[in-house]
Parts: C-alpha cells; structure tokens; sequence
C-alpha cells in the first residue's frame, strides 16, 4: 500500500517526463528532535531550502547516482549542486544521528546491493559558511556485506536499511570536542559495479555513490578532535576491489567484500544492529 498526499502526488506528476529514479533523505533525529529533510524534487518545482533543516541543499532532482568518474569532481563531496544548511542540529556525542531515506513505494531500491559508510568533518567555525573543497573527512562508520542468501547477491547494508524502513543510525564518536561538522552520510550501489572492472580509475560507469550531508553542532568539554582526515575527492576511484567487482557471481562469493574508502577511524564507534 503506498500513501501519496496531495503535494507528493503532484509532484509526481510533475517529474514523470524528467523520470523520478531514486531517493533523498526524508526526515532525520538528532538529540529526539525530528527534521525535514531537504527534497530536491520539491526544489525543483519551486519549494523554497528551508532555514530550519541540518540536511545539505542539493539540487539532485530524481536522486540520481554519482558515477565513478564524479569522485574526482566536487558533486562527490555532498551531491550534486550541494551548498551548506542554514543551521546545523545540536545533537551529543556518543548519541546517534538517524536518517531516514525515501522514495516513492519504498527507501530504496532492493536491487541496489552495496554498503552504507558515514564519515565526519570538522567545519572549524560554522558549517553553515564552510567550503565544501576544505572538508577533511575521516570514516566513521561502514557496513558491507552481511550475508549470503539464496541469491547470488546476498544481504547488505542497503537491504538493510531498507529493512528498517529506510533509517539507518549513525554513532558520534563519544568525547568529540565541541564546534560544527559535517556528517557525510552515502549509499553505494554495486549492482553493475561490474561495469568498470578492467577500465581503470574514473571510468563513466559502475558503483553508484548516493552522499548525503548533513550539518551538526556538538557542545561540551570532549576533547577528541578529528585528524588525519581526507577530501571527499580522494575518497575513491571506481576502480577498488569493493567498487569494480561483479556481486552477481553463484557460488556466492561476497563475503571477501572490501568496504572502499579509508581505514575507520581510530575514534569511531559503531551503531548497534
Ligand atoms: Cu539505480
């Protein structure tokens, strides 16, 4: 059963010619305060980026992937046409973030195999101003493979997510020093990662990065401040074993997986599944 009410469903309508393919986030949780997300679609027909949202402006009509040859440009940082929220949401560290994906019937794609990674970013004033080539990310949390199946593909961090109806929780480190960050939150699909096996880095097709920011605010006395961090294009290259593979292989052989980007970080600590 799918609920439509009366702005969804016009807007619908309204993108059919242009083709509505995937998702963006709908709501998030910080601190058990609830935020909108920001909508690309309703964007496109003329709703306002609102004040009051943590959830990066984006102008990703359709929810369309990144290819591998976009992870050297800047839509890899924060999607497409990505610019700062206005505000970013108070929440304390050790806590979760929570986010909430939607699409039209259902999260995301079952389809779309892949692991969910989150990285953080100090913005070393307000995130709000930041320029989003500074951000120095560091791997806070990744899920890849979970378990074999009777399919080929097997169970994975996005049919997860899916699963849960299309949340997912992200842990803030514990003991993070007060200021602004960015959490980069981002779906990878792998089910024509195939594609770029043998083509080398950058190539136009394969993985499928869906990122998504998301501006917070941690006060307190911690004193971890994050180092060792990485531009968002260095994060990858297309051509990594855990993003040029072929997961449609029986005898299902996905439980090597690789999580691609950089080693977790010495400060992470993981959500609870
Ligand atoms: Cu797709």
């Amino acid at each position: 059963m799918l609920f439509v009410n009366p702005p969804t469903f016009l807007l619908l309508s309204a993108l059919t010619s242009t083709g509505l393919a995937h998702s963006h986030l709908e709501k998030l949780w910080a601190n058990n305060v609830e935020y909108e997300a920001w909508d690309p679609n309703a964007g496109s027909i003329g709703a306002k980026y609102p004040s009051d949202t943590p959830s990066w402006y984006t102008t990703n009509v359709g929810g369309n992937p990144l290819k591998p040859n976009m992870a050297k440009t800047n839509d890899i940082i924060c999607a497409k046409g990505a610019s700062p929220a206005n505000m970013s949401a108070p929440i304390d560290a050790g806590s979760e973030l929570t986010v909430k994906w939607w699409m039209s019937g259902y999260p995301f794609p079952d389809g779309h195999w892949g692991p969910i990674i989150d990285y953080i970013a100090p913005c070393n004033g307000p995130c709000s101003s930041v320029n989003p080539a500074d951000l120095q990310f560091v791997k806070i949390a990744e899920r890849g493979f979970i378990r074999t199946t009777s399919s080929a593909e097997g169970y994975w961090a996005t049919n997860e997510m899916v699963a849960n109806n299309g949340t997912w929780a992200i842990r803030i480190p514990s003991g993070l020093k007060a200021g602004e960050y960015v959490i980069r939150h981002e779906l990878i699909a792998l089910h024509i990662a195939y594609e770029a096996i043998g083509k080398g880095p950058y190539y136009t097709d394969g993985a499928e990065f869906y990122p998504q920011c998301i501006s917070i605010k941690i006060d307190g006395t911690g004193t971890k401040a994050i180092t060792g961090g990485v531009a968002a294009k260095s994060l990858y290259r297309g051509d990594e074993p855990g993003l040029a593979l072929n997961i449609h292989v029986m005898p299902n052989n996905n439980t090597n997986y690789t999580i691609p980007g950089p080693a977790l970080w010495s400060g992470a600590e993981l959500a609870e599944f």
